[in-house]
């Protein structure tokens, strides 16, 4: 849904411009620094980044989720390094709270998150919990006035930079499943949480990655979100399903970004006498790739659509980020073979990408999860 064009296509103009003028320069340094600059986090909160997605009433821009895969896509043209400043706050880290959050919660916690103030993470992954989401085995054990939280969280992005950290943990010892799980918002500041080394990682450098581990970490009551025990895996799962069709979006920005360079490259390079985009084996490969991108944008804007509508998109929105998210594979797969020997060699920018995409079919929901999802959905549905 979008409630005023005219405004959407200003600010989207103004992200465009940014990500190209300003961002895109700036691809090698932070892959090679593996830092994101601190003026352009300073930029990225001036330009209300951070609150896109936060209701107006608490200092956000409430975007609906058809404004917000349109910066997403915009995103999607430059490192995804830079989307993850900010995508945390706007996505799974303050999620949780605009879903579940209580009253109170809401109204302490989404102007932190919307004005870039707080830092927000997701911190589900545990070392032997991954895509059995609902096995989570961090417990949270009740105390006078709140919860005491142990266990360890893994690969947590933008857990080196967290101010706080959405978290579950489970506080019905007697459970060994998704019901006995609940969610907390936990000040990074609070005694007994240590964050981790930063990863080393295959891709997307400038995005910090860390285990962050908790020993005894007291939890005030008021911050089991929802204020009830037991819905934190369906709150984590409500916050995902959005979370999927935003990732969807950036892979499709991620691909118009490859399919762009793909023909600057095969227009200025000459073999057999011509640009290499003269040859039909190489307008295949681009043709192939232009195709399952359109393809990838209708649905994934579809099932936006739906979800601003109030419709049950578990099915669709696990649809379009595994579509999405392979189809960027294939297309980075596609613009590699396109600059050939060139594709393999760090200066150009599709040897990063080729890297950058392959977390996308990864976080999230792997795309095995997502077409367990997809089947169990559409079981459902035949049931009813
Ligand atoms: N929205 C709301 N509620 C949901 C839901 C959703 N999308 N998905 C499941 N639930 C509810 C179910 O309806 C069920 O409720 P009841 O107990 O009241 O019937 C409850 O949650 C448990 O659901 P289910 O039995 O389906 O849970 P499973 O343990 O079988 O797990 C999968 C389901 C595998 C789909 C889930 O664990 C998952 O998505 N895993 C991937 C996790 C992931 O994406 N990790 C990425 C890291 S975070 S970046």
């Amino acid at each position: 849904m979008i409630r005023d064009a005219e405004m959407l296509d200003q600010f989207t103009d103004a992200v465009r411009r940014y990500v190209r003028e300003r961002l895109v320069p700036l691809e090698e340094q932070v892959s090679n620094e593996d830092q994101i600059p601190a003026e352009v986090v300073t930029e990225m909160k001036e330009m209300g980044l951070f609150g896109i997605s936060i209701a107006e009433e608490h200092s956000g821009l409430g975007f609906t989720l058809e404004e917000e895969v349109r910066i997403a896509m915009e995103f999607g043209h430059t490192a995804p390094a830079f989307r993850s400043v900010f995508g945390t706050n706007v996505g799974i880290g303050s999620q949780a709270i605009s879903i579940d959050g209580t009253p109170e919660q809401k109204a302490y916690w989404l102007p932190r998150f919307a004005s870039g103030e707080t830092i927000g993470s997701f911190a589900l992954t545990e070392p032997d919990v991954g895509s059995d989401a609902g096995a989570v085995k961090t417990a949270a054990r009740p105390t006078d006035g709140g919860y005491l939280i142990s266990g360890t969280k893994r690969y947590i992005t933008n857990a080196p930079l967290a101010d706080a950290f959405t978290v579950m943990a489970r506080t019905a010892s007697d459970t060994a499943d998704a019901s006995g799980v609940s969610a907390f918002i936990v000040d990074a500041k609070s005694d007994g949480i240590t964050i981790g080394k930063p990863e080393k990682k295959m891709g997307q450098q400038g995005t910090k990655v860390s285990d962050v581990i908790f020993s005894d970490c007291f939890v005030p009551t008021e911050n089991l979100i929802g204020g009830v025990e037991g819905m934190g895996f369906k709150t984590a799962m409500k916050v995902l399903d959005r979370g999927r069709i935003h990732i969807s979006a950036v892979c499709i920005g991620v691909a118009k970004r490859l399919i762009q360079e793909s023909l600057n490259y095969s227009s200025d390079r000459k073999q057999f006498g011509k640009p290499i985009i003269g040859h039909q084996l190489v307008q295949a490969l681009i043709s192939d790739s232009i195709t399952e991108s359109l393809a990838a944008e209708a649905l994934m804007l579809s099932v936006a659509r739906d979800y601003d509508d109030g419709k049950d998109i578990k099915l669709e929105a696990a649809a379009a980020k595994m579509f999405a998210s392979e189809m960027v594979g294939r297309v980075a797969d596609r613009a590699v073979q396109v600059h050939g020997g060139a594709g393999y060699i760090s200066e150009y920018a599709v040897e990063r990408f080729y890297r950058d995409v392959r977390l996308f079919r990864i976080y999230e929901g792997t795309t095995q999860i997502q077409q367990l999802v997809i089947a169990r959905e559409a079981m459902r549905r035949i049931a009813v």
